[in-house]
């Protein structure tokens, strides 16, 4: 069986109406990363992060995923615990298209992290009012989004799905952060084909074997049909 990593950036959600970082209107034009995505800004101005965030969490209710979403979670159904997707994105739409066997790296905007005691509830609330925690009754709640300088979660499941990968496959970012940003490259260095889907080529470390420029709604869905079809002509 053909195990397949996907990783999605910003990219993947821009048809949806969520801002992408690096784009022209992107999310860092109006803010500085330094002001607004690490752990100093937020203990420098926790009320200008809250209120970043909190109106980033309340702009998930006006999106909704897109074909290159929803081929993502068809592809899922078809090769179920061969397929892993990696996002470094904290919206919702992957689940909301029906993807389960997916890592949020860098955390989801739709849940807490309780700064007293860790707990990281869901949460569709703002959290500019200091809530309670759910589980320790603390008002000292966060963002779960991992800051730059911060560690992204499940690491060691990422790097053991990319090494052991046989096609990795990036969607949609710019790879410009890391560690996501050298996956394609350890996938390679572990005999991984690498693929590109993006609306132009990223700086990656390494080229990729196989990079396809435009549209995540169109890129997708299209090699999502490609995979499944070679999968049922191998008769699998
Ligand atoms: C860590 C959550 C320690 C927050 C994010 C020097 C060298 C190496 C590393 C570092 C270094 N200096 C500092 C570091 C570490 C730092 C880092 O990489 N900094 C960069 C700036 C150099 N990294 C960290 O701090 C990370 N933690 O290193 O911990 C560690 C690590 C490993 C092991 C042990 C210890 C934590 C970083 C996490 C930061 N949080 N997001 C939030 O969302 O607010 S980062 C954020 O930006 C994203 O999550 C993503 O990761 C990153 C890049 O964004 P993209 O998703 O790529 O989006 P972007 O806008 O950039 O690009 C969009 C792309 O889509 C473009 O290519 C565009 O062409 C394409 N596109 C647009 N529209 C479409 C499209 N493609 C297809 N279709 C379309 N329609």
């Amino acid at each position: 069986m053909t195990r397949i990593v996907v990783l999605t950036g910003a990219g993947i959600s821009a048809e949806s109406g969520v801002p992408t970082f690096r784009d022209a209107d992107g999310l860092w034009e109006g803010h500085d990363v330094e002001d607004v995505a690490t752990p100093e800004a937020f203990e420098r101005d926790p009320d200008t992060v809250l209120a970043f965030y909190d109106e980033r969490r309340r702009a998930l209710a006006s999106v909704v995923p897109h074909a290159a979403h929803r081929a993502l979670a068809r592809l899922e159904k078809a090769i179920g615990a061969d397929l892993l997707v990696v996002t470094q994105n904290v919206d919702d739409l992957h689940e909301r298209a029906g993807s389960r066997r997916l890592v949020h790296m860098h955390g989801e905007l739709r849940r807490a992290l309780c700064v007293a005691c860790g707990a990281r509830p869901a949460w569709k609330g703002d959290l500019i009012d200091r809530p309670a925690c759910p589980a320790c009754g603390e008002r000292m709640l966060r963002p779960d989004v991992v800051w730059f300088g911060e560690m992204p979660y499940e690491l060691d499941r990422i790097e053991q799905s990319v090494v052991a990968c046989d096609v990795f496959v990036s969607i949609g970012t710019s790879g410009a952060v890391y560690p996501a940003a050298g996956y394609a490259a350890l996938a390679s260095a572990f005999g991984a084909r690498t693929v590109e889907l993006n609306l132009e080529p990223s700086d990656a470390l390494i080229p990729f074997d196989d990079a396809r420029t435009g549209l995540a709604s169109e890129l997708v869905p299209q090699w999502v049909e490609e995979i499944i079809g070679a999968g049922l002509s191998a008769g699998r």
